[in-house]
């Protein structure tokens, strides 16, 4: 079976609760055989490391690390415990977004130069970095998978920075993708996942709206769930998508194709 993924090893970054994204996904990777590296967001009291730790703690993660990808030595201990437990390296999902809030309400001119700078630091430049790490560990048709979303290519009220940031991240797949794949085969791709609430974006005004127009309007007449996301991107890090590289796959019940 080509969907098998046993015995691959993969990193997980991005989980924060129960209703992440990431946390669809790695349950999703678990439930094909896949053995899991996860990472969560360091705080001065712990918090995300407990929370991540009780909630992973049924997938058996053989490893779980800190990661803050603003600290590039945080980044650079991720890989050197990747290399010391596992060797190797068969995949890794990129599920991190940040901008301030004040920069996800109103004009998008309003935005400030430091607001820019750490949304796109957070949101788009970190998978560079992973990646730059992970390389020499990836084992032959490795895969990456980032997650976007259509404020990157259409304006949508209050996406604002994060709309430029996943855009950049878009970009930044197809250079990843020119790069990793020559040598080892090594596959990036992103989904684009349509609305779905969680802990990103309950803080969000409006996002209610987006949720019910989507119910109304998208072809299959409701959101998406994170277990959707999470059995795409099992295929896109298994050998069934072995042809696909440096896209954008959209698990969105099909609400983009509309015209209005
Ligand atoms: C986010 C902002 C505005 C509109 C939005 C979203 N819509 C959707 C989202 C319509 C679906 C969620 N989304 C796709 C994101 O990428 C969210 C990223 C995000 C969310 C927060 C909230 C709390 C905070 N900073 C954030 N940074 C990024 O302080």
């Amino acid at each position: 079976m080509l969907l098998d993924l046993k015995g691959k090893k993969i990193l997980v970054t991005g989980i924060a609760n129960s209703r992440s994204i990431a946390w669809g996904v790695a349950q999703q990777l678990h439930a094909a055989g896949a053995e899991l590296g996860i990472t969560y967001l360091p705080d001065e009291k712990g918090r995300f490391e407990s929370k991540v730790k009780d909630l992973t703690a049924p997938l058996n993660p053989s490893l779980f690390l800190p990661l803050n990808v603003q600290d590039h030595s945080q980044i650079e201990a991720v890989f050197q415990s990747v290399e010391e437990k596992w060797g190797t390296l068969d995949g890794m999902v990129h599920c991190l977004a940040f901008a301030g809030k004040e920069e996800l309400v109103g004009n998008y001119s309003a935005t400030t130069a430091d607001g820019f700078s750490r949304a796109l630091e957070i949101s788009a430049y970190s998978l560079a970095p992973l990646c730059k790490y992970a390389k020499p560990l990836f084992n032959k048709g490795a895969g990456v998978v980032t997650l976007t979303y259509l404020g990157a290519e259409r304006a949508i009220p209050n996406y604002n920075v994060m709309g430029v940031a996943k855009a950049a991240l878009e970009a930044s797949v197809r250079y990843l993708s020119a790069e990793l794949g020559p040598e080892h085969q090594v596959r990036v791709n992103a989904i684009s996942a349509g609305p779905i609430r969680t802990l990103a974006s309950s803080a969000i005004g409006g996002i209610l709206d987006m949720i019910h127009n989507v119910e109304e309007k998208a072809p299959l007449r409701r959101t998406v769930t994170q277990k959707e996301v999470g059995n795409t991107a099992t295929f896109l890090l298994s050998d069934l998508s072995s042809g696909i590289s440096g896209q954008t796959i959209y698990v969105d019940a099909g609400y983009c194709i509309n015209g209005m």
